[in-house]
């Protein structure tokens, strides 16, 4: 690629905006701009950035499909549905299992995850119907594994066809009598990212699943853990540390999870989210179904998951409880401060750009800060507004036609399970005390005062980003790493870990500072050059030039 562009050493964030959106033609730099913000790190008054809305065509998105958010995301980590992919193979690929959430099979040793079902639609399917295939392929599944559920999925061909899979699911369902069938019409273009994906999903889970099953679980601080996926085993991570605290969690969503932790979510008493964008709604129907109060939690960093496991102590006030995650904290703690000491003296004042999903570039700003890095860009593949600039935008979001098309369940309390787990009173005095329910303040309040946060990042965008401002690292996804790796940056992959992980908790902070160490330690990246760039044979420019 060309290599004209120097590092702007003194960067200013105007000159960056305006080198990435020259050389868009004026109308698509005009809707890009609104896209690209110069953070202002005001609390709760930052300017609005426009998100959740279409890709434009012709650029080259770091997005997925609602179909990945959906069966990917949503239902992907849950060990004992089978997932049936409605559609052609080559959508059936992404059935299997192409993230890295981790499962332990547990003592019933149910577990479909190295499987990967597809009714491998053909021509003749997408011409005649594919109801009768799909029909078919229940039935095998259900012959051959006799599981307590099968979801399937629509891709978007199911869609374009009509096909009826909500009856075909309702249908089987009765059939069979001891399974639990249904379906998501998440085909791939039904919303904009596979953040409508997340919503098809939970919304059929809600509907379908949640509070099947009334039996009391044992425990006494019983908690759901919503938005974690156990991706490189941090939901693993988690759960030990609520062990030794003696914490519960009735239910993960759905990271290493089971059928039977969404039917019994509604017993819990505190649903604490980690992900905020693809879970906050399931959130807010809990508390008003079956008067569940959530708030937000995040363990990324290791003040993080102090931080967090404190105000759940807090919440539920119980005197031993709180000593108990004090024991833990002080327990965990030095064998982070030694690492985290040693590397400082190496990545102290490093940068780093973080573009990934709808969370992950704020939940990872903790752990680089601990490191004593700075993030000097950041932003999210499919975020919302409110996970830019805080929940109190949410009154103001405007409805698109997109939007619209995603499924708002309307949300009453249960008339015989429907408990408040603490009184008025209680809430308010937990509330004067400085705790806050239902409260996210979103990624741009913790970044600096200039930071760029840009929405719906592109290839383009992003090589020239690295070029111009020569981060230590980059942090996204598998589409970008090599593109990064051959600009001379170091690229770590914060969807999938590549190999690594956990980076959740404590000990996953240990592992995140001692591999981003190596990796903006290392100069190899910037070694390599390919040969036309050393020796250009031919050179040219393009007819904008
Ligand atoms: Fe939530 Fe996720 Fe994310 Fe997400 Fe994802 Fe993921 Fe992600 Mo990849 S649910 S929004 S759709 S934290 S798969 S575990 S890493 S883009 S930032």
């Amino acid at each position: 690629m060309a290599t004209t562009t120097k590092k702007l050493v003194q960067w200013d964030p105007t000159d960056i905006k305006a080198e990435l959106l020259k050389k868009y033609p004026p109308k698509v730099a005009r809707k890009r701009a609104k896209q690209i913000m110069i953070n202002e790190a005001l609390e709760n008054e930052t300017p609005e950035i426009t998100a959740n809305v279409r890709t434009i065509p012709g650029i080259i998105t770091m997005r997925g499909c609602t179909y990945a958010g959906c069966k990917g995301v949503i239902l992907g980590p849950t060990r004992d549905i089978v997932n049936i992919t409605h559609g052609p193979i080559g959508c059936g690929f992404y059935s299997w299992l192409t993230r890295r959430n981790q499962t332990a099979a547990g003592p019933d040793g149910e577990n479909y995850m190295p499987y990967c079902f597809s009714t491998d639609m053909q021509d003749q399917d997408i011409i005649f119907g594919g109801e009768k295939k799909l029909r078919a392929a229940i039935q095998e599944a259900y012959d051959l594994f006799h599981p307590k559920s099968i979801a399937v999925f629509a891709t978007c061909p199911v869609g374009l066809i009509g096909d009826d899979i909500h009856t075909v699911t309702a249908q089987m369902k009765e059939k069979f009598g001891d399974c639990n069938v249904y379906a998501f019409s998440c085909e791939g273009y039904k919303g904009v990212s596979q953040s409508a994906g997340h919503h098809i999903a939970n919304n059929q889970v809600f509907k379908h699943l949640v509070g099947l099953n009334d039996e009391e679980k044992k425990g006494k601080f019983k908690i759901n853990l919503l938005g974690e996926y156990n991706i490189g085993g941090d939901g693993f991570e988690i759960d030990r540390i609520f062990d030794k605290c003696g914490i519960t969690a009735i239910s993960t969503f759905s990271g290493n999870s089971t059928y039977d932790q969404f039917c019994s979510a509604h017993t819990a008493d505190l649903n604490a989210v980690m992900c905020h964008r693809s879970i906050n709604y399931v959130a807010d129907m809990l508390e008003e179904k079956f008067g569940i109060p959530w708030i937000k939690v995040n363990f990324i960093g290791a003040e993080a998951t102090a931080k967090s496991l404190r105000k759940i102590a807090e919440y539920f006030g119980d005197k031993k409880l709180i000593e108990q995650v004090e024991k833990v904290i002080a327990e965990e703690m030095p064998a982070v401060e030694k690492v985290a000491s040693d590397v400082k003296s190496r990545t102290a004042g490093k940068t780093a750009m973080m573009f990934v999903g709808g969370s992950r570039a704020h939940h990872y700003n903790e752990l680089f800060m601990e490191m004593g890095m700075k993030t000097i860009s950041a932003g999210y593949e499919f975020g919302h507004r409110d996970d830019y600039e805080g929940r109190q935008v949410i009154p103001n979001l405007v409805l698109d036609a997109d939007s619209r098309n995603i499924e708002e369940l309307t949300v009453e309390p249960d008339p015989k399970r429907f408990k408040p787990r603490k009184t008025k009173k209680q809430m308010e005095k937990l509330e004067k005390a400085g705790f806050q329910f239902k409260h996210y303040d979103g990624l741009n309040p913790d970044l600096d005062q200039g930071t760029l946060v840009i929405d719906d990042l592109n290839q383009y965008e992003a090589e020239k980003l690295v070029e111009l401002m020569k981060p230590d690292i980059f942090c996204a996804g598998i589409k970008e790493k090599f593109s990064i790796q051959k600009l001379g940056v170091p690229m770590k992959q914060l969807h999938s870990y590549d190999s690594g992980g956990p980076y959740a908790g404590f000990k996953g902070a240990i592992n995140f500072y001692e591999e981003i160490d190596r990796l903006v330690g290392s100069k190899v990246w910037s070694y390599m050059k390919a040969p036309w760039q050393e020796d250009p044979k031919l050179s040219g420019t393009y007819v904008w030039e």
